[in-house]
């Protein structure tokens, strides 16, 4: 298929990033997800004071101020119930929490986003099951073993490139990721950093597997990532879209507000999705519209599929780790 050269697109292929401004209406495409994760988060409230599992009701807060203290005082306990990644580092049990709401199946089919990938991947547009929630409160705030150990949902991301999550199957998968902004990222609250041109190179660079001496997401060290270093500031309504090669991370929340982002992954259809057992699934398709999710209950019944499948077979991670290389020790 040959796709439309236009100017973000040759900028992906030649720079591995691309800036697409005033992509979604703040009004009508964040602000659902917005209200609906903070209607779950006080049922959650809720759910955890009559379990005994947290004895705090935070009355007097709301909003986006009641998301950034629980989460600061909890961690990363309760982050799943917000994920929309389904976490395989540990067996998978009947429990497990994942963010299955109607806003965020919404967002991921969103006319306007879609039409704005097209560029890139063509008429037919399948999601990866890649897709992760990044809530990140002020690092002064976290619990301490977070602000030593950054996992990237809720503390900086270390460097790293995003094949290195991906099987081997999918080394031509057509594959990028969208990070749409739910507040505003900057400098000082921790935006996105990405080395220009490091796709060009071809092939993943060295990731550091957590040990148990030093746990959370280590990534590319930090002293083999050139310094040629670009921030990549953005407001809600604006998407970014990174090739699946390129080395980037985000920076430490030293502000004082709750820095809130989704990455999202798309990829042309019928390609690998390489996420073990989870497939890919269509948002649009020109050429077999009737194959296309097009209700909530199908996104969650795939979802439920792929749970109990894996909680029937377990687990077995294939994210791409350099387990023996010195720079890791
Ligand atoms: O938002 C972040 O902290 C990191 C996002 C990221 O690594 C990605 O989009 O692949």
């Amino acid at each position: 298929m040959v796709l439309t050269q236009t100017k973000n697109a040759i900028e992906l292929r030649e720079k591995g990033y691309t800036v697409l401004k005033n992509i979604l209406n703040p009004e009508l495409d964040i602000q659902p997800v917005i209200n609906e994760n903070i209607s779950v988060l006080k049922k959650l409230i809720a759910q955890l004071n009559s379990e005994g599992k947290i004895s705090n009701y935070y009355d007097g807060l709301d909003g986006i101020d009641l998301l950034n203290k629980f989460i600061s005082d909890t961690g990363n306990e309760f982050f799943d119930y917000f994920n929309i990644f389904l976490n395989f580092h540990r067996d998978p049990t009947e429990n497990d929490a994942m963010y299955i709401h109607p806003s965020m199946f919404n967002l991921l089919r969103n006319d306007r986003l879609l039409d704005s990938l097209e560029q890139f991947l063509g008429p037919d547009i399948a999601v990866n099951p890649l897709h992760i929630t990044r809530i990140k409160p002020p690092q002064k705030n976290l619990p301490t073993d977070v602000k030593l150990h950054p996992d990237g949902s809720i503390s900086k991301t270390n460097w790293h490139q995003d094949l290195w999550a991906f099987e081997d199957s999918a080394n031509d998968t057509n594959v990028i990721t969208v990070w749409v902004p739910i507040t505003e990222a900057n400098e000082k609250n921790g935006c996105l950093v990405v080395v220009p041109e490091s796709h060009k190179l071809g092939e993943l660079s060295t990731h550091c597997a957590p040990s148990e001496t030093n746990l959370g997401f280590k990534g590319i060290p930090d002293q083999i990532v050139s310094s040629d270093r670009v921030t990549l500031p953005a407001n809600p309504g604006d998407i970014i879209i990174l090739d699946k090669l390129i080395q980037h991370c985000s920076l430490e929340n030293k502000s004082d507000q709750l820095r809130w982002s989704y990455d999202l992954r798309y990829q042309s259809a019928h390609q690998p999705a390489g996420q073990g057992i989870r497939q890919p699934w269509l948002a649009r398709s020109k050429s077999n519209p009737d194959s296309v999710f097009k209700t909530f209950e199908e996104w969650s019944n795939y979802w439920s599929a792929i749970k109990q499948t894996e909680y029937d077979n377990g687990l077995t991670g294939w994210t791409r780790f350099s387990l023996n290389d010195p720079l890791c020790f």
